[in-house]
């Protein structure tokens, strides 16, 4: 079982950064017609195309943080993973950070900062981000935790580092725990592994503080769980339009609009589908349905690309993928540690 292992690991990692890189297209756009995503797929194979490497945004560079983080301290640090977020931004700005979370950045920056959950805290008013920035960068703890109450407890601090409004860590819960159940070869089973993140949500969100995040923001009680309820529903329906799932769950910003939605995109693309080419595989189609959305692309990508890299492998990626991608090689490195140090007795 163990190169089974290994190779899932590399999976998560790779997938999610190849998600982010070749997502990165279509970010913010409306409208986009799969013909476009394919031909941006098949430019990937053309080695002498001219506009060189696909660059990865903030997904990724916090994805690398948490994962350095988790590896040097052996152990979820937060004052260690924050001050790397910080480092990181001050290095390279301009990867598409978004507007909210720039101002925690150059907070977490300074040194005489005492609680870095802090200035989190005080996003928004006092309500703390609803975006998908914590949900964006949670693999990792998948990777690095073997028990389900450590991935839980540590993916929601982690993410509490930037967004403390419950629909925020709870969005990076359940992507952290997508990537937990799909390592273990939870998809094989679809609607179990459905039903799992279902019961999951149901005890985060009968939290008092969840209930009242949900109101407060005018979303009705358990929001994540009635989104997943409506992934199964759609997941049983035939011929189900990029429209509906838009509508139905949503393609932006916001971790409510973006996690489920990822997670719907994997399940729909366990089984070949009109109007994706014969040859893929299923991580090249959960990639090109999630472009194929709008809305967030990269990071919705990004989710998928980790969800279904950890289901398939890493064997399922296109080598011309791989190479048309910044940072692969670092990913795949990480994947590597963090597999080390999930065998350590
Ligand atoms: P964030 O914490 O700044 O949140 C993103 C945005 O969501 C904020 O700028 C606000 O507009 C809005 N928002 C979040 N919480 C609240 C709230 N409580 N009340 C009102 N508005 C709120 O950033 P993040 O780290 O969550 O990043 C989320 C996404 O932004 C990622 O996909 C990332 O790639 C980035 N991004 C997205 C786009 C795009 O067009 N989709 C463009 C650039 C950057
Ligand atoms: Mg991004
Ligand atoms: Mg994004």
């Amino acid at each position: 079982a163990a190169p089974v292992m290994l190779s899932r690991f590399r999976g998560a990692l790779v997938g999610s950064v190849l998600g982010d890189c070749i997502g990165g297209e279509f970010e913010g756009a409306v409208d986009v017609p799969l013909d476009r995503v394919l031909q941006h797929l098949s430019a990937l194979e053309d080695e002498t195309r001219g506009d060189g490497i696909l660059l990865y945004s903030d997904d990724t560079a916090m994805m690398r943080c948490v994962a350095d983080s988790l590896l040097t301290r052996m152990a979820f640090d937060e004052r260690d993973m924050a001050r790397r977020f910080a480092k990181e931004y001050n290095l390279a700005p301009d990867r598409g950070y978004g507007s909210g979370v720039i101002q925690v950045l150059r907070k977490l920056a300074s040194p005489h900062l005492k609680d870095v959950f802090q200035p989190a805290q005080a996003q928004f008013g006092g309500r703390g981000s609803f975006g998908n920035g914590g949900a964006m960068r949670a693999a990792p703890f998948a990777l690095a935790f073997r028990s389900r109450n450590d991935v839980r407890k540590y993916s929601r601090l982690g993410a509490m580092l930037t967004h403390s409004c419950s629909l925020g860590y709870n969005g990076a819960m359940l992507q952290a725990l997508a990537v937990h159940l799909s390592l273990q070869g939870a998809l094989a089973l679809p609607k179990e592994f459905i039903n799992k993140l279902i019961s999951e949500m149901e005890e985060m969100e009968k939290d008092e503080t969840a209930q009242l995040d949900a109101k407060a923001l005018n979303l009705s009680d358990f929001p994540y769980c009635s989104r997943l309820h409506r992934v199964k529903e759609l997941m049983d329906r035939n011929g189900v339009s990029i429209e509906e799932v838009i509508s139905e769950l949503g393609n932006g910003i916001a971790a409510l609009q973006s996690v489920p939605t990822a997670i719907f995109c994997v399940l729909h693309c366990l089984e070949p589908r009109d109007g994706l080419p014969d040859q893929f595989g299923g991580l090249e189609r959960t990639i090109a349905y999630s472009l194929a959305l709008g809305g967030d692309t990269d990071t919705i990508a990004c989710m998928a690309g980790a969800i279904a890299g950890a289901h398939y492998g890493i064997d399922s990626i296109p080598q011309s993928w791989q190479m048309s991608c910044e940072g692969v090689a670092e990913a795949d490195d990480l994947a590597h540690r963090l597999y080390d140090l999930y065998c350590l007795p």
